[in-house]
Protein backbone atom coordinates (compact mmCIF):
# COMPACT_ATOMS: atom_id res chain seq x y z
CA UNK A 1 0.00 0.00 0.00
CA UNK A 2 1.11 3.27 -1.28
CA UNK A 3 0.73 6.82 1.02
CA UNK A 4 -1.35 9.51 -0.19
CA UNK A 5 1.21 12.21 -2.22
CA UNK A 6 1.70 14.48 0.21
CA UNK A 7 0.50 18.45 -0.28
CA UNK A 8 0.05 21.57 1.98
CA UNK A 9 -3.67 20.62 2.06
CA UNK A 10 -2.80 17.09 3.47
CA UNK A 11 -1.66 18.35 6.87
CA UNK A 12 -5.36 19.91 7.15
CA UNK A 13 -7.08 16.86 6.50
CA UNK A 14 -7.67 13.87 8.88
CA UNK A 15 -5.50 10.49 8.01
CA UNK A 16 -8.48 8.90 6.50
CA UNK A 17 -9.47 11.51 3.89
CA UNK A 18 -12.59 12.18 6.20
CA UNK A 19 -14.93 14.82 6.79
CA UNK A 20 -14.78 17.27 10.09
CA UNK A 21 -16.69 15.42 12.85
CA UNK A 22 -16.58 11.71 14.01
CA UNK A 23 -17.41 9.36 11.10
CA UNK A 24 -16.67 5.29 11.62
CA UNK A 25 -14.27 5.41 8.61
CA UNK A 26 -15.83 1.69 8.18
CA UNK A 27 -18.65 3.71 6.51
CA UNK A 28 -16.25 4.62 3.62
CA UNK A 29 -14.06 1.46 3.61
CA UNK A 30 -13.27 1.69 -0.30
CA UNK A 31 -12.18 5.02 -0.13
CA UNK A 32 -10.10 4.45 2.57
CA UNK A 33 -8.82 1.13 1.02
CA UNK A 34 -9.86 -0.66 3.73
CA UNK A 35 -11.08 -4.28 2.87
CA UNK A 36 -14.21 -5.40 3.46
CA UNK A 37 -16.89 -8.03 2.91
CA UNK A 38 -20.02 -7.28 4.79
CA UNK A 39 -21.37 -3.79 5.64
CA UNK A 40 -23.34 -2.60 8.95
CA UNK A 41 -26.46 -4.46 7.21
CA UNK A 42 -24.58 -7.60 6.59
CA UNK A 43 -24.76 -7.09 3.23
CA UNK A 44 -22.08 -8.40 0.98
CA UNK A 45 -21.19 -4.70 -0.35
CA UNK A 46 -17.18 -4.76 0.39
CA UNK A 47 -14.33 -5.16 -2.26
CA UNK A 48 -13.37 -8.88 -0.92
CA UNK A 49 -15.43 -11.96 -2.13
CA UNK A 50 -17.88 -13.92 0.75
CA UNK A 51 -15.19 -16.23 2.17
CA UNK A 52 -15.62 -20.01 2.09
CA UNK A 53 -16.49 -21.30 5.31
CA UNK A 54 -18.35 -24.02 6.32
CA UNK A 55 -21.66 -23.07 8.30
CA UNK A 56 -20.99 -25.34 11.24
CA UNK A 57 -17.52 -23.28 11.56
CA UNK A 58 -19.07 -20.08 10.97
CA UNK A 59 -21.83 -20.10 13.39
CA UNK A 60 -18.76 -21.73 15.96
CA UNK A 61 -16.73 -18.51 15.52
CA UNK A 62 -20.06 -16.32 16.39
CA UNK A 63 -21.32 -18.21 19.21
CA UNK A 64 -17.54 -17.65 20.46
CA UNK A 65 -17.44 -13.44 19.38
CA UNK A 66 -20.84 -13.77 21.26
CA UNK A 67 -19.53 -15.55 24.70
CA UNK A 68 -16.08 -13.09 24.49
CA UNK A 69 -18.88 -9.78 24.92
CA UNK A 70 -20.74 -11.73 27.58
CA UNK A 71 -17.45 -12.35 29.32
CA UNK A 72 -16.60 -8.61 29.03
CA UNK A 73 -20.21 -7.68 30.54
CA UNK A 74 -19.44 -10.07 33.49
CA UNK A 75 -15.88 -9.43 33.48
CA UNK A 76 -16.21 -5.61 34.09
CA UNK A 77 -18.93 -6.25 36.95
CA UNK A 78 -16.87 -8.72 39.20
CA UNK A 79 -14.13 -6.27 39.22
CA UNK A 80 -16.25 -3.12 39.86
CA UNK A 81 -17.90 -5.70 42.69
CA UNK A 82 -14.80 -6.25 43.75
CA UNK A 83 -14.18 -10.09 42.96
CA UNK A 84 -11.26 -10.01 40.85
CA UNK A 85 -8.61 -7.32 40.83
CA UNK A 86 -7.92 -6.06 37.18
CA UNK A 87 -10.14 -5.96 34.36
CA UNK A 88 -8.98 -5.02 30.45
CA UNK A 89 -12.19 -4.78 28.15
CA UNK A 90 -12.43 -6.20 24.62
CA UNK A 91 -16.11 -5.55 23.80
CA UNK A 92 -16.20 -4.57 19.77
CA UNK A 93 -12.67 -6.35 19.39
CA UNK A 94 -14.42 -9.85 18.76
CA UNK A 95 -13.81 -9.87 14.92
CA UNK A 96 -10.08 -9.41 14.90
CA UNK A 97 -9.09 -11.75 17.28
CA UNK A 98 -11.98 -14.29 16.36
CA UNK A 99 -11.77 -13.88 12.54
CA UNK A 100 -8.11 -14.26 12.78
CA UNK A 101 -7.98 -17.59 14.99
CA UNK A 102 -10.21 -19.17 12.36
CA UNK A 103 -8.36 -18.68 9.69
CA UNK A 104 -5.42 -20.84 11.18
CA UNK A 105 -5.35 -24.05 12.09
CA UNK A 106 -4.58 -25.77 15.52
CA UNK A 107 -1.43 -26.75 15.52
CA UNK A 108 -0.17 -23.17 14.55
CA UNK A 109 1.19 -21.01 16.87
CA UNK A 110 -0.41 -17.79 18.43
CA UNK A 111 1.13 -14.85 19.82
CA UNK A 112 -1.76 -13.17 22.02
CA UNK A 113 -2.51 -9.86 23.40
CA UNK A 114 -4.44 -9.09 26.57
CA UNK A 115 -7.78 -8.71 24.77
CA UNK A 116 -8.28 -11.55 23.43
CA UNK A 117 -9.64 -14.63 25.11
CA UNK A 118 -11.64 -15.72 22.10
CA UNK A 119 -7.86 -17.22 20.66
CA UNK A 120 -8.66 -18.97 23.87
CA UNK A 121 -11.93 -20.57 23.57
CA UNK A 122 -11.87 -21.25 19.85
CA UNK A 123 -8.70 -23.71 20.72
CA UNK A 124 -11.02 -25.13 22.67
CA UNK A 125 -9.69 -24.03 26.33
CA UNK A 126 -12.31 -24.57 29.10
CA UNK A 127 -14.23 -21.91 29.79
CA UNK A 128 -13.43 -22.47 33.83
CA UNK A 129 -9.88 -22.44 32.88
CA UNK A 130 -10.13 -18.44 32.05
CA UNK A 131 -12.16 -17.75 35.33
CA UNK A 132 -9.58 -19.36 37.26
CA UNK A 133 -7.34 -17.46 35.39
CA UNK A 134 -9.25 -14.40 36.27
CA UNK A 135 -9.59 -15.37 39.79
CA UNK A 136 -6.01 -16.48 40.13
CA UNK A 137 -6.64 -19.64 41.59
CA UNK A 138 -4.93 -22.98 40.89
CA UNK A 139 -7.34 -23.93 38.16
CA UNK A 140 -4.87 -21.07 36.42
CA UNK A 141 -1.74 -22.86 34.48
CA UNK A 142 0.23 -19.62 35.42
CA UNK A 143 -1.08 -20.59 39.34
CA UNK A 144 -2.22 -16.81 39.58
CA UNK A 145 0.50 -15.26 38.86
CA UNK A 146 -0.35 -12.82 35.78
CA UNK A 147 -3.01 -10.24 35.79
CA UNK A 148 -6.49 -11.30 34.51
CA UNK A 149 -6.73 -11.92 30.94
CA UNK A 150 -3.32 -12.33 30.41
CA UNK A 151 -3.75 -15.45 29.06
CA UNK A 152 -2.20 -18.07 27.16
CA UNK A 153 -0.87 -22.22 26.90
CA UNK A 154 1.13 -23.58 25.79
CA UNK A 155 -0.60 -26.75 25.54
CA UNK A 156 -3.13 -25.46 23.17
CA UNK A 157 -0.04 -23.36 21.22
CA UNK A 158 -0.84 -20.13 22.45
CA UNK A 159 2.33 -17.92 23.66
CA UNK A 160 0.71 -16.06 26.27
CA UNK A 161 1.10 -12.39 26.01
CA UNK A 162 3.71 -9.86 27.96
CA UNK A 163 2.14 -6.53 29.23
CA UNK A 164 5.46 -4.82 27.85
CA UNK A 165 3.99 -3.52 24.68
CA UNK A 166 5.55 -4.96 21.69
CA UNK A 167 8.26 -6.72 23.10
CA UNK A 168 7.74 -9.87 21.85
CA UNK A 169 7.02 -9.27 18.46
CA UNK A 170 10.89 -10.24 17.79
CA UNK A 171 10.46 -13.15 19.25
CA UNK A 172 7.46 -14.70 17.15
CA UNK A 173 10.08 -14.06 14.19
CA UNK A 174 13.04 -16.03 16.16
CA UNK A 175 9.90 -18.64 16.52
CA UNK A 176 8.59 -18.52 13.27
CA UNK A 177 12.32 -18.73 11.84
CA UNK A 178 13.60 -21.90 13.76
CA UNK A 179 10.67 -23.71 12.73
CA UNK A 180 11.40 -22.55 8.91
CA UNK A 181 14.89 -23.69 9.13
CA UNK A 182 14.12 -27.10 10.48
CA UNK A 183 11.33 -27.51 7.81
CA UNK A 184 8.33 -27.13 9.95
CA UNK A 185 5.26 -26.41 7.68
CA UNK A 186 3.82 -24.38 11.02
CA UNK A 187 3.06 -20.86 11.39
CA UNK A 188 2.84 -18.20 13.60
CA UNK A 189 0.46 -15.02 13.88
CA UNK A 190 1.11 -12.49 16.44
CA UNK A 191 -1.32 -9.58 17.55
CA UNK A 192 -0.34 -6.41 18.88
CA UNK A 193 -2.12 -2.73 19.44
CA UNK A 194 -1.41 0.22 17.64
CA UNK A 195 0.54 1.67 20.32
CA UNK A 196 3.18 -1.53 20.04
CA UNK A 197 4.18 0.32 16.70
CA UNK A 198 6.33 3.29 18.34
CA UNK A 199 8.24 0.54 19.89
CA UNK A 200 12.07 -0.29 18.44
CA UNK A 201 10.62 -3.76 18.61
CA UNK A 202 8.23 -3.37 15.86
CA UNK A 203 10.41 -1.84 13.79
CA UNK A 204 13.19 -4.77 14.50
CA UNK A 205 11.00 -7.63 13.87
CA UNK A 206 9.43 -5.95 10.89
CA UNK A 207 12.79 -5.69 9.79
CA UNK A 208 13.67 -8.93 10.18
CA UNK A 209 10.49 -10.46 8.60
CA UNK A 210 11.45 -8.55 5.27
CA UNK A 211 14.73 -9.83 4.86
CA UNK A 212 14.37 -13.25 6.23
CA UNK A 213 10.54 -13.94 5.20
CA UNK A 214 9.84 -15.83 8.46
CA UNK A 215 5.67 -17.75 8.36
CA UNK A 216 4.39 -14.66 10.62
CA UNK A 217 1.22 -12.87 9.91
CA UNK A 218 1.26 -9.43 12.15
CA UNK A 219 -2.12 -7.82 13.45
CA UNK A 220 -2.07 -4.61 14.30
CA UNK A 221 -5.24 -4.73 16.16
CA UNK A 222 -5.94 -0.44 15.53
CA UNK A 223 -8.40 0.26 18.33
CA UNK A 224 -8.09 3.92 17.85
CA UNK A 225 -6.12 3.96 21.02
CA UNK A 226 -2.70 3.45 22.85
CA UNK A 227 -4.41 3.98 26.70
CA UNK A 228 -5.36 8.11 26.14
CA UNK A 229 -3.28 8.50 22.64
CA UNK A 230 -4.92 8.75 19.56
CA UNK A 231 -3.91 7.83 15.90
CA UNK A 232 -3.13 11.15 15.50
CA UNK A 233 -0.22 11.61 18.49
CA UNK A 234 0.86 7.76 17.74
CA UNK A 235 1.88 8.16 14.37
CA UNK A 236 1.84 10.31 11.16
CA UNK A 237 2.03 7.81 8.75
CA UNK A 238 -1.78 7.87 7.15
CA UNK A 239 -1.75 4.07 8.13
CA UNK A 240 -0.21 1.43 10.13
CA UNK A 241 -0.05 -1.20 7.67
CA UNK A 242 2.50 1.06 5.37
CA UNK A 243 5.23 0.91 7.79
CA UNK A 244 5.33 -2.47 5.95
CA UNK A 245 6.68 -0.66 3.02
CA UNK A 246 9.42 0.66 4.52
CA UNK A 247 11.01 -3.28 5.38
CA UNK A 248 9.70 -4.67 2.25
CA UNK A 249 6.67 -6.34 4.24
CA UNK A 250 3.48 -6.94 2.36
CA UNK A 251 0.76 -5.40 3.91
CA UNK A 252 -2.91 -4.02 4.14
CA UNK A 253 -5.71 -2.53 5.78
CA UNK A 254 -8.94 -4.78 6.93
CA UNK A 255 -12.27 -3.77 8.43
CA UNK A 256 -11.52 -4.94 11.75
CA UNK A 257 -15.28 -5.01 13.07
CA UNK A 258 -16.17 -7.61 9.93
CA UNK A 259 -14.97 -11.32 11.44
CA UNK A 260 -15.54 -12.77 7.64
CA UNK A 261 -12.98 -9.68 6.18
CA UNK A 262 -10.20 -10.63 9.09
CA UNK A 263 -10.76 -14.29 8.32
CA UNK A 264 -10.12 -13.52 4.38
CA UNK A 265 -7.25 -11.40 4.82
CA UNK A 266 -5.67 -13.59 7.40
CA UNK A 267 -5.96 -16.89 5.52
CA UNK A 268 -4.55 -15.49 2.71
CA UNK A 269 -1.38 -14.24 4.22
CA UNK A 270 -1.03 -17.34 6.34
CA UNK A 271 -1.07 -19.78 3.45
CA UNK A 272 1.41 -18.11 1.66
CA UNK A 273 3.23 -17.28 4.78
CA UNK A 274 6.00 -20.22 3.83
CA UNK A 275 6.58 -19.19 0.17
CA UNK A 276 6.32 -15.41 0.53
CA UNK A 277 6.85 -14.56 4.15
CA UNK A 278 5.43 -12.38 6.65
CA UNK A 279 2.23 -9.87 6.33
CA UNK A 280 1.40 -7.34 8.08
CA UNK A 281 -2.36 -6.37 8.90
CA UNK A 282 -3.83 -3.69 10.34
CA UNK A 283 -7.50 -3.95 11.49
CA UNK A 284 -9.52 -0.95 11.84
CA UNK A 285 -11.48 -1.53 15.13
CA UNK A 286 -12.44 0.45 17.86
CA UNK A 287 -12.41 0.32 21.94
CA UNK A 288 -15.78 0.94 23.04
CA UNK A 289 -15.05 0.43 26.85
CA UNK A 290 -11.70 1.59 29.52
CA UNK A 291 -9.20 1.33 28.57
CA UNK A 292 -8.53 -0.96 31.85
CA UNK A 293 -10.72 -0.81 34.63
CA UNK A 294 -7.97 1.81 36.04
CA UNK A 295 -8.78 4.05 32.58
CA UNK A 296 -11.15 6.66 32.96
CA UNK A 297 -11.74 7.60 28.89
CA UNK A 298 -14.44 10.45 29.89
CA UNK A 299 -10.89 12.49 30.36
CA UNK A 300 -9.88 11.96 26.80
CA UNK A 301 -12.53 11.22 24.48
CA UNK A 302 -15.83 12.84 23.29
CA UNK A 303 -18.91 10.02 23.44
CA UNK A 304 -19.71 11.43 19.78
CA UNK A 305 -16.52 9.52 19.13
CA UNK A 306 -17.91 6.37 20.30
CA UNK A 307 -21.44 6.33 19.14
CA UNK A 308 -20.31 6.41 15.76
CA UNK A 309 -19.17 2.69 16.05
CA UNK A 310 -22.00 1.90 17.53
CA UNK A 311 -24.02 0.50 14.14
CA UNK A 312 -20.58 -1.07 13.00
CA UNK A 313 -20.74 -3.19 15.94
CA UNK A 314 -19.13 -6.67 14.83
CA UNK A 315 -21.42 -9.12 16.65
CA UNK A 316 -24.46 -6.84 15.08
CA UNK A 317 -22.58 -6.92 11.49
CA UNK A 318 -22.27 -11.02 12.07
CA UNK A 319 -25.80 -11.64 12.88
CA UNK A 320 -27.22 -10.03 10.27
CA UNK A 321 -25.27 -11.56 7.44
CA UNK A 322 -25.70 -15.04 9.24
CA UNK A 323 -29.66 -13.87 9.39
CA UNK A 324 -29.60 -13.15 6.09
CA UNK A 325 -28.16 -16.85 4.87
CA UNK A 326 -31.11 -18.14 7.25
CA UNK A 327 -28.95 -19.95 9.39
CA UNK A 328 -29.15 -17.66 12.59
CA UNK A 329 -33.15 -16.11 13.76
CA UNK A 330 -33.39 -14.28 17.34
CA UNK A 331 -34.91 -17.86 19.00
CA UNK A 332 -31.13 -18.97 18.20
CA UNK A 333 -29.87 -15.74 19.55
CA UNK A 334 -32.04 -15.70 22.61
CA UNK A 335 -31.11 -19.09 23.64
CA UNK A 336 -27.47 -18.49 22.85
CA UNK A 337 -27.14 -15.53 25.36
CA UNK A 338 -28.99 -17.20 28.22
CA UNK A 339 -26.47 -20.01 27.85
CA UNK A 340 -23.75 -18.09 27.65
CA UNK A 341 -24.84 -16.35 30.98
CA UNK A 342 -25.25 -19.96 32.00
CA UNK A 343 -22.15 -21.22 31.01
CA UNK A 344 -20.10 -17.89 32.47
CA UNK A 345 -22.24 -18.36 35.91
CA UNK A 346 -21.21 -22.14 36.58
CA UNK A 347 -17.65 -21.04 35.42
CA UNK A 348 -17.31 -18.10 38.13
CA UNK A 349 -18.69 -20.65 40.46
CA UNK A 350 -16.54 -23.68 40.14
CA UNK A 351 -13.28 -20.96 39.59
CA UNK A 352 -14.08 -18.93 42.85
CA UNK A 353 -14.54 -22.75 44.87
CA UNK A 354 -10.80 -23.43 43.43
CA UNK A 355 -7.98 -23.46 46.01
CA UNK A 356 -5.70 -20.20 46.24
CA UNK A 357 -1.92 -21.23 44.45
CA UNK A 358 0.55 -21.73 47.52
CA UNK A 359 3.34 -19.48 48.32
CA UNK A 360 5.36 -22.23 47.54
CA UNK A 361 4.60 -22.09 43.83
CA UNK A 362 5.97 -18.66 42.77
CA UNK A 363 9.16 -20.82 42.79
CA UNK A 364 8.06 -23.31 40.20
CA UNK A 365 8.22 -22.43 36.26
CA UNK A 366 11.48 -20.63 36.15
CA UNK A 367 13.64 -23.14 35.56
CA UNK A 368 12.72 -27.02 34.35
CA UNK A 369 15.15 -27.79 37.66
CA UNK A 370 14.92 -25.25 40.28
CA UNK A 371 18.44 -23.68 40.87
CA UNK A 372 19.65 -24.16 44.74
CA UNK A 373 18.87 -20.23 44.97
CA UNK A 374 15.76 -20.52 44.41
CA UNK A 375 15.45 -23.82 46.18
CA UNK A 376 17.48 -21.74 49.62
CA UNK A 377 15.05 -18.67 49.12
CA UNK A 378 12.17 -21.33 48.90
CA UNK A 379 13.00 -23.04 52.13
CA UNK A 380 13.02 -19.60 53.67
CA UNK A 381 9.77 -18.43 53.13
CA UNK A 382 8.08 -21.50 54.09
CA UNK A 383 10.34 -21.32 57.21
CA UNK A 384 8.96 -17.59 57.44
CA UNK A 385 5.44 -18.73 56.82
CA UNK A 386 6.07 -20.97 59.62
CA UNK A 387 7.31 -18.95 62.10
CA UNK A 388 4.20 -16.04 61.47
CA UNK A 389 1.40 -19.03 61.91
CA UNK A 390 3.01 -20.29 65.37
CA UNK A 391 2.81 -16.64 66.53
CA UNK A 392 -0.61 -16.38 65.53
CA UNK A 393 -1.66 -19.50 67.07
CA UNK A 394 -0.05 -18.48 70.34
CA UNK A 395 -2.23 -15.11 70.22
C1 LIG B 1 6.83 -0.86 26.81
C2 LIG B 1 5.62 -0.35 27.52
N1 LIG B 1 5.38 0.96 27.62
C3 LIG B 1 4.28 1.40 28.25
C4 LIG B 1 3.39 0.53 28.79
C5 LIG B 1 2.13 1.03 29.50
N2 LIG B 1 0.98 0.66 28.66
C6 LIG B 1 0.18 -0.38 28.97
S1 LIG B 1 -0.98 -0.63 27.84
C7 LIG B 1 -0.49 0.69 26.95
C8 LIG B 1 -1.20 1.09 25.68
C9 LIG B 1 -1.04 0.09 24.63
O1 LIG B 1 -1.78 0.51 23.53
P1 LIG B 1 -1.94 -0.39 22.27
O2 LIG B 1 -0.64 -1.04 21.95
O3 LIG B 1 -2.56 0.41 21.22
O4 LIG B 1 -2.90 -1.55 22.75
P2 LIG B 1 -4.34 -1.45 23.41
O5 LIG B 1 -4.13 -1.41 24.91
O6 LIG B 1 -5.02 -0.25 22.90
O7 LIG B 1 -5.03 -2.72 23.03
C10 LIG B 1 0.60 1.31 27.52
C11 LIG B 1 1.28 2.50 26.98
C12 LIG B 1 3.67 -0.84 28.68
N3 LIG B 1 2.85 -1.76 29.17
N4 LIG B 1 4.79 -1.28 28.01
Amino acid sequence: MKSPKSSATDAKTTKRDQPPGPVCPLQNAAANNIRQVIDDQGKLTGDLPEPDIAPEKLLHMYETMVMVRAIDDRGWILQRSGRIEFWIPHCGLEAVHNGATLAYEDDDWIVMGYRHPGVMLLRGVPLVQLFAQFFGRDGDPFKGRRLPTLMGDRRYNIVPTTTQVGSYLPHTCGMAMAAKIKGDATNFMVMFGDGSSSRGEFHSALNFAGVHKPPVVFICENNGWAISTPQSTQTASATYAEKGDAYGVRNLVVDGNDALAVYSVVKEARDMGHDEGATLIEAVTYRMGYHTSSDNPDLYREQADVDVWVPWDPLTRLRKYLERRKLWNKKKEDALWTRCKAEISAAIKAAEAMDFPTPATMFDDTYEEQTWLLQEQKAHLLADIAELERREGQK
